[in-house]
Formats: C-alpha cells, sequence, structure tokens
C-alpha cells in the first residue's frame, strides 16, 4: 500500500475545547495568542465592529443566558441550530453556544421549511437562532414538524442590534412575545467558559453533508478536528499573518465559510469584514473601504469579478490572495485563462494578486489540501499539496493503489477526518474504513512534487456554485409529482458560470403527455419546492426510461454523458 503523506512536516496539536482554544483568556489583557481589543468582525455594510475581548464577553453572556432563560434551559450538548445569513451575531450565537457547552449545527439561509424541518430533526435540535426575515421559514418549519406554536418557545431572534450594526428598530409584530439575543446578554454572564475534561473527540459542530450518496447528512465534526484544523492552516500557509483583513463573502454556515472566516481568523487574529452575500461592486468597494488582503471565493465569483466594470472602478491594490475552493477551479484551459485575466485586472492595481486553490470537505474540517501561495503560477488548475498531519491514497476502481500519474480515489486520514455521521453507522462505515481511511469520491491524479488536480468525481453529489445539491434528495421529491414515473438527476457543467447546474431526467406517468409542457411544468414545480441552489437550472428532459444497472442503480455515468450532446 502506497502512503503518501504532507511534505509539511507536523504540526502539534492541542487537546482543548473549542471556545477555550479559539476565545480563551490566555493572559490578562489577551483573548486566546492576541489583545483582546483587536477587531474580531466587521459588519461591512455599517462598519460595526466586535473586538476579540468583547466577543468572549458577549459569549459567556449568552452561554449564561441560555442555561438560565425560564423557557429555553438549555444544558451542555444540547444542539443549537443557527439559520441566519452573515451577521455579526452569527459567530457570537455560536461561541455562546459552545461557552455553555451547547453543540451547534448551522442550515443553509436559504432553506426552505422542508428542508430546515430535515435538519432540525436530524441534528436532535432544540433551539433555533434566527433573524426577523427568516422567523415565517422557521415557524412553517416547526408547523411541519408537529410542534406548531410550542416552537415559538424554541426560538431566539438575534438581529436588529445596534451595536452589531443593525437599525435601533423595535420587534415586529411577528415576533412579539419571542426571546430576543438582547435578552439573554442582560441576564449575567458565565465568569469563564465550562471547561469539560477530555471533550477533545465530543461533537461540538454539525453541518450537513450528503457524503457519497443519498441525504443530507449531519457531520459530527469535534473540537480536537476543529482546532487541529486550525493549528494545520496556521503552521502551514505562507501567506497569512494577524496583520492581514480577510473581506467574508462565503456564506458563514457552510463549512468552508465557518472555519476560514470565523474560526481559523480568530487563531490567526486577522480582522474580518462580513458581508452579507456576494455582489460584485460591494465586493470591489469594500476591499477598498477595508484594506483587504485576503478573500475566500468560490469558481463563479472569479467569473464575475472577470467580467464586472467595478473591478476597474476601486483602489483594490492591498489585495494579496484570493482563495477558491468547493468547487473545481480551472482544470481546462478555458478556466486557467480566465484565472489569470482576473489576476492580470486586479494587478493592474499595482500589486499581483494570487488566486490559489484549496481542497476538501465537510467530512474533513474542511480543508485537506492547498496550494502554496509561491507555487499560485505554476500549479493553476491543481487542488494544491496535502496540509500537514494528512495522510493519502490515491485508490483505482479496483481497490489497489492507483499507478505513479494515473488517477485515483483520493482517501484522506488524519486528525482532521470527522468522527462519523450523526445517528448513521452505516453510512460512516460506507465512507471510513477500519485503519481510518475517509473515502472522498474524488479522483485524482498527483504530480511527483505532490500537487494534486481533480479529473472526476466518483460520487453523486452536484456542485452548484459550491453548495452541495444531492441528487437523491431531488429525485425523492420529483417521485413526489403525480406527473412524473422515475426520476434520476445529474450535474451539468455550464463554462459560462463556471459551475455545474442540475439536470433531471424524468419518465413522465402519462405517456401522451406533451414533453416540452411536462418539462417546463415540472421545473416550476421544483422551484416552488426547493432552495435556490437546486433548482433544476440545467433543465428537464423527459425520456422513456432511466437507465438502470441490474442491481437497480442509476447509470449516472450514461445520463452525463447523454447530457453533455443535448
Ligand atoms: P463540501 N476542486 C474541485 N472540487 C472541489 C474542490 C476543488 N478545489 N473543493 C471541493 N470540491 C468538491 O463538503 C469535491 O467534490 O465542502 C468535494 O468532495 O460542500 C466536495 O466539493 C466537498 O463539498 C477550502 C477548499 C474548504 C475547499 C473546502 C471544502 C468545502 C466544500 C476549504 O480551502
Amino acid at each position: 500500500v502506497k502512503i503518501y503523506s504532507s511534505t509539511f512536516s507536523n504540526v502539534p496539536l492541542v487537546n482543548r475545547g473549542v471556545f477555550s482554544y479559539f476565545l480563551g483568556a490566555s493572559r490578562p489583557g489577551y483573548v486566546g495568542e492576541h489583545p483582546a481589543n483587536w477587531p474580531a468582525f466587521t459588519d461591512a455594510a455599517s462598519g460595526a465592529t466586535i473586538t476579540r475581548g468583547h466577543l468572549r464577553a458577549l459569549s459567556l453572556q449568552l452561554g449564561h443566558g441560555l442555561t438560565h432563560h425560564a423557557t429555553l434551559r438549555a444544558s451542555r450538548n444540547d444542539t443549537a441550530l443557527i439559520f441566519a445569513p452573515n451577521i455579526l451575531q452569527f459567530p457570537l450565537a455560536m461561541f455562546g453556544s459552545w461557552a455553555a457547552g451547547l453543540r451547534v449545527t448551522l442550515a443553509n439561509s436559504a432553506y426552505n421549511a422542508r428542508e430546515l424541518a430535515h435538519q432540525y430533526t436530524n441534528s436532535g435540535a432544540s433551539l433555533v437562532y434566527t433573524t426577523e426575515d427568516h422567523l415565517q421559514t422557521v415557524r412553517d418549519m416547526f408547523t411541519a414538524v408537529g410542534l406548531g406554536a410550542e416552537g415559538d418557545k424554541r426560538i431566539i431572534i438575534i438581529d436588529g442590534l445596534r451595536w452589531a450594526g443593525g437599525a435601533n428598530v423595535p420587534p415586529s409584530v411577528a415576533s412579539a412575545g419571542l426571546v430576543r439575543l438582547e435578552d439573554l446578554l442582560s441576564m449575567g454572564a458565565m465568569e469563564s467558559e465550562e471547561i469539560f475534561e477530555g471533550q477533545g473527540n465530543e461533537t461540538t459542530l454539525l453541518c450537513y453533508s450528503s457524503g457519497t450518496t443519498g441525504k443530507p447528512k449531519g457531520v459530527e465534526t469535534t473540537h480536537h478536528n476543529l482546532t487541529s484544523m486550525a493549528e494545520i492552516l496556521q503552521h502551514s500557509w505562507d501567506a497569512p499573518t494577524s496583520r492581514e483583513v480577510m473581506l467574508a463573502i462565503l456564506p458563514c454556515y457552510h463549512i468552508y465559510g465557518c472555519v476560514m472566516q470565523l474560526l481559523w481568523t480568530l487563531r490567526a487574529g486577522i480582522k474580518v469584514v462580513l458581508q452579507a452575500r456576494f455582489e460584485p461592486e460591494a465586493w470591489c468597494r469594500n476591499i477598498q473601504t477595508y484594506a483587504v488582503s485576503l478573500s475566500l471565493v468560490v469558481p463563479p465569483v472569479l467569473v464575475h469579478l472577470a467580467r464586472h466594470p467595478a473591478v476597474e472602478k476601486y483602489d483594490m491594490k492591498t489585495l494579496k490572495v484570493m482563495v477558491s475552493g468547493a468547487a473545481p477551479l480551472g482544470p481546462d484551459l478555458t478556466r486557467q485563462a480566465l484565472s489569470i485575466r482576473v489576476a492580470a485586472r486586479l494587478a493592474s492595481f499595482g500589486t499581483h494578486v494570487a488566486i490559489i486553490q484549496g481542497y476538501g470537505l465537510t467530512e474533513t474540517s474542511p480543508v485537506a489540501m492547498m496550494v502554496p501561495t509561491k507555487s499560485a503560477e505554476s500549479a493553476l488548475g491543481s487542488i494544491g499539496v496535502l496540509l500537514p498531519n494528512l495522510q493519502s491514497r490515491l485508490v483505482a476502481d479496483d481497490g489497489l493503489d492507483a499507478k505513479e500519474g494515473e488517477p485515483g480515489e483520493i482517501w484522506i486520514r488524519g486528525p482532521t477526518v470527522m468522527k462519523g455521521y450523526l445517528k448513521n453507522a452505516s453510512a460512516t462505515a460506507g465512507c471510513i474504513n477500519s485503519e481510518g481511511w475517509f473515502q472522498t469520491g474524488d479522483i485524482a491524479v498527483r504530480t511527483n512534487e505532490g500537487f494534486y488536480y481533480i479529473v472526476d468525481r466518483k460520487k453523486e453529489l452536484i456542485k452548484y456554485k459550491g453548495f452541495q445539491v444531492p441528487p437523491a434528495e431531488l429525485e425523492a421529491l420529483l417521485l413526489n409529482n403525480p406527473d412524473v414515473a422515475d426520476a434520476a438527476v445529474v450535474g451539468v457543467y455550464d463554462d459560462a458560470q463556471a459551475t455545474e447546474l442540475p439536470r433531471a431526467y424524468i419518465v413522465a406517468a402519462n405517456p401522451s403527455a406533451k414533453k416540452a409542457q411536462l418539462a417546463r411544468d415540472v421545473i416550476a414545480w421544483t422551484k416552488a419546492r426547493v432552495a435556490s441552489h437546486k433548482q433544476l437550472r440545467g433543465g428537464v428532459a423527459v425520456i422513456d426510461v432511466i437507465p438502470k444497472s441490474a442491481a437497480g442503480k442509476i447509470l449516472r455515468k450514461d445520463l452525463r454523458e447523454r447530457a453533455k450532446v443535448e
């Protein structure tokens, strides 16, 4: 068996809970390794800023409020769900929950009630942090899970706070009587975080991933996974220092955004400017306003920047590094050209901008590979080299090591591999073997210098702009449509947008149905039932029969081939 080790030397890891690791009062005047009065997070729109010390203090107040509030009465190992966009209260909700020993689960803020209900129930959550804007969805979710108005007792409204850049607006009529973040903050404070002995291997974060097959599953990420990830990034990645400023446009509910924008940044002492959502002009303006040096993106963001005139309107000479991840960037020439073009336009402002890729999965907490900044030019299209403390294998279809230079499935082993899927031992056993190897479902080749290039994906997953779209979820949904007898969903790649688009193949329940009309109806029907990223943007094709193996498995490769010529 051929095992590849990281070319970095191993980094010493720690065994601490996430709260004390990221926000511990290590010595007077400090939070973690950096001064308490340094800015931690800034709201891009209002400029409101929370310092490291303020974040720690408020989190200890929230932790106290959660456990002492008469109706919430939260306790250790309860699970709190955060259903909110990128606002300053997001990291506070997370750290306040962690201070009191709760687990946190992060839900896509575009989810509808049905999608949210799956995560609420599956994660065993008992609290939901949300905003006025999302309140109706949360209430519909509580109706869907059978709690009805009782659910109101489990909601915490987190927006509208002036210190967080919110207008000082009174609660809406709809949210009257609900618990508000400021209520919980005013009840007192924990003296310090609870130190739970030996909690390293306990689950602290639950993001959802469909893995190689099926519906979204709760990924059990432990304290040790997260502290290890932060130490590994801190000691391997050459660009960042505590003088960096990061513009955070990736959603904090996705593990890429959560770990890279909220957690590791605290470890590194990086100031983070939170932008609610990506919009090219605002992105450029914020780079200038906040003298941003670092930004994380997904490939479609680069497409926008490559085309948008705002790129030339703003002074962005502070920008040094952009990290693209979560979906392929540049495995072919078109996209390599794109990344050079974006860099050239940004570089015209005086500095050289490195655009590098990272690679990882929710299941690996998340980053497993990264391109060293100095290799940005020479490793175009590469997902990078293995990070410290990690090992990899490349395994061919026959279960043996891929031959030198030939493609194989990436397997990963190390301290950032998840504990498993929540309450789903069979799915866990399906992807983590007895030797601790996690099987990613991604196919790559490796160069002699240790650079990896993704060449294919073995698993079902579709990625729309970096978001997971589990085909099995859409297929199950489509089978609920009385006009659909059978369905299969695959991803088709759209060069112009640099993303895959979900495309459905369906069999009509009524053989004499008009195909074009049925396809249009099914697109609209689906749109009304799923979050935006799962819409059938790749279209719907009506076919006579879904190709399946003798065992009844959908032959997705056939459908993907077919999609290419359609
Ligand atoms: P999940 N190139 C191609 N495919 C990628 C890449 C990449 N650079 N990164 C992730 N993927 C795909 O759980 C791949 O199929 O995590 C992988 O199995 O939503 C799947 O996305 C995992 O999807 C980074 C870079 C975090 C990436 C991430 C992973 C977040 C996506 C930090 O710096």
